[in-house]
């Protein structure tokens, strides 16, 4: 541990102690304590009000048993989640993953991140995350919509449109938070936007769907220029092949970059020619195949089994956007041997510590998650400004306000990384801002 400050040293240690078992969540944790430390110095009021001790308690644990019966009959019980971390800046707000690795450290970690990430954005969201240990995969659209139900028929106690305002993670996209809206509607009996990433004939926003990888290319775009760079010409390697890697896919290749290769839990895919944003739209997002279908499209692409060699296949950029710890040191040696220039994280944490001291200490431009893929829950954010004023902007105008929030948090991390005399770390420099709106909310409303 790396913690010099007593204050932040024993908070680790007490929390380190009390969750042993949760090695997701403490990995975040320690990130965000290490970034804190100068500020900490700065202002002694943060400990006089216990602001940190706070911060990584959660508000509120909810755990609970989610049973429904599969096609053949039988009846299947699943553990549902959902922790409301933290509301100083408003409503939880987070999305709802499913996926059999989910457990509480996992749900814990990305709900922590959640509050800095929100408040990154400027929106007033506060920061929640929920799921649980179902696995979509393989199972029809009715067990699909059975599980959904029956999860949202104990969620729907502790959300609301003011309360909690959960959305899409990983399995979770358009159709299964239409099943999760109908139950909600039908329980309590009202029409609110308790839900984002809504479909657009029932007060969805456009470009939400397309947020998160966008937003992720438009701080890299950032990062990039400031550096004096930019996507144009440049090899891309973007891991997983869901919804955040798609888009950013479209994105990357719009801007005059080239995708070359793309993942899933399976394997990888290389297409020197550049991967076909419509061919992986519509293996993943129609057919729910496996990439490895991508060669009956294009047979001149290659097809590796395993996904942690992608990080081998050489790139100027790389946007890990599958999961937590996906690119590990050894994943990160080699993009620097083939001269990778920046990563920028679409996942949430997909990085280990090491990769990313690696990177620092290499001089590759590095994005953290924070603050790079603050894009979907953005527009999130500007989904609920819809549902409250029942109007619908145009994809142009989402799309122009996405930007200019993914360009203001550029300048905040990087202002603050330099404010606090680390200029060019994003990583503290986004845990910085992010902590610095939620830290002084908490202190104008008293303990609580
Ligand atoms: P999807 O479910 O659409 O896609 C997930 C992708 O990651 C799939 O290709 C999946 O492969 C792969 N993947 C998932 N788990 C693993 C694993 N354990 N090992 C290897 N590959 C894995 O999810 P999203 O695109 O929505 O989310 C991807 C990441 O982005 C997550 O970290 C999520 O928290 C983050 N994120 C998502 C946002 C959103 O708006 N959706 C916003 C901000 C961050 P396979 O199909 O084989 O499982
Ligand atoms: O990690 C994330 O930011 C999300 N999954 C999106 C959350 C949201 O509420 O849109």
């Amino acid at each position: 541990m790396a913690l010099k400050n007593e204050y932040l040293k024993d908070i680790y240690n007490n929390l380190s102690a009390k969750s042993a078992h949760e090695p997701e969540f403490l990995q975040a944790i320690l990130e965000v304590l290490e970034s804190l430390e100068p500020v900490v110095e700065r202002r002694p009021e943060l400990e006089k009000w216990g602001i940190i001790d706070r911060l990584v308690e959660p508000e509120r644990i909810l755990q609970f048993r989610v049973p429904w019966v599969d096609d053949s009959g039988k009846v299947q019980v699943n553990r549902g989640y959902r922790v409301e971390f933290n509301s100083a800046i408003g409503p939880y707000k987070g999305g709802l993953r499913l996926h059999p690795s989910v457990n509480l450290s996992i749900i814990k970690f990305l709900g922590f991140e959640q509050v800095f990430k929100n408040s990154l954005t400027t929106l007033p969201m506060g920061g929640g995350k929920g799921g649980s240990d179902f696995d979509p995969k393989g199972k029809s659209d009715a067990e699909v919509m059975r599980f959904c139900q029956s999860f949202m028929t104990e969620l729907c106690r502790h959300i609301g449109q003011f309360t909690d305002v959960p959305a899409g993670d990983i399995g979770v996209g358009a159709r299964e938070i239409g099943f999760l809206f109908g139950q909600y509607k039908r329980i309590r009996n009202e029409f609110t936007g308790v839900l984002t990433g809504k479909g657009l004939s029932y007060g969805g926003s456009l470009a939400r769907t397309e947020a998160t990888g966008y937003g992720l290319c438009y701080f890299t775009e950032e990062m990039l220029a400031a550096a004096g760079q930019s996507f144009q010409g440049k090899r891309v390697v973007i891991s997983g092949s869901g919804n955040v890697a798609i888009y950013a896919n479209q994105k990357v290749t719009q801007l005059g970059g080239k995708v070359v290769a793309m993942s899933d839990s399976n394997g990888y895919i290389v297409d020197e020619a550049g991967i076909d944003f419509k061919v992986i739209q519509e293996i993943k997002e129609v057919k729910r195949a496996r990439i490895k279908t991508y060669l009956d499209y294009v047979p001149s692409a290659k097809y590796v089994e395993g996904c942690k060699g992608i990080w081998g296949v050489k790139c100027d950029v790389a946007l890990p956007c599958a999961t937590q710890n996906e690119l590990d040191e050894t994943g990160a040696k080699a993009l620097v041997e083939n001269g990778c220039i920046a990563v920028a994280e679409g996942a949430n944490m997909p990085c280990t510590p090491e990769a990313v001291t690696l990177f620092q200490s290499k001089g590759v431009l590095f994005a953290p998650a924070k603050a790079a893929n603050a894009g979907g829950v953005a527009v999130s954010g500007l989904e609920m400004s819809q549902n409250s004023l029942r109007l619908n902007w145009s994809f142009e105008e989402v799309d122009q306000r996405l930007h200019d929030i993914m360009v203001s948090i550029y300048n905040a991390a990087a202002g603050a990384a330099k404010e606090y005399g680390m200029e060019g770390n994003l990583v503290a420099g986004a845990n910085i801002a992010g902590f610095l709106k939620v830290a002084d909310a908490m202190l104008a409303q008293g303990i609580v």
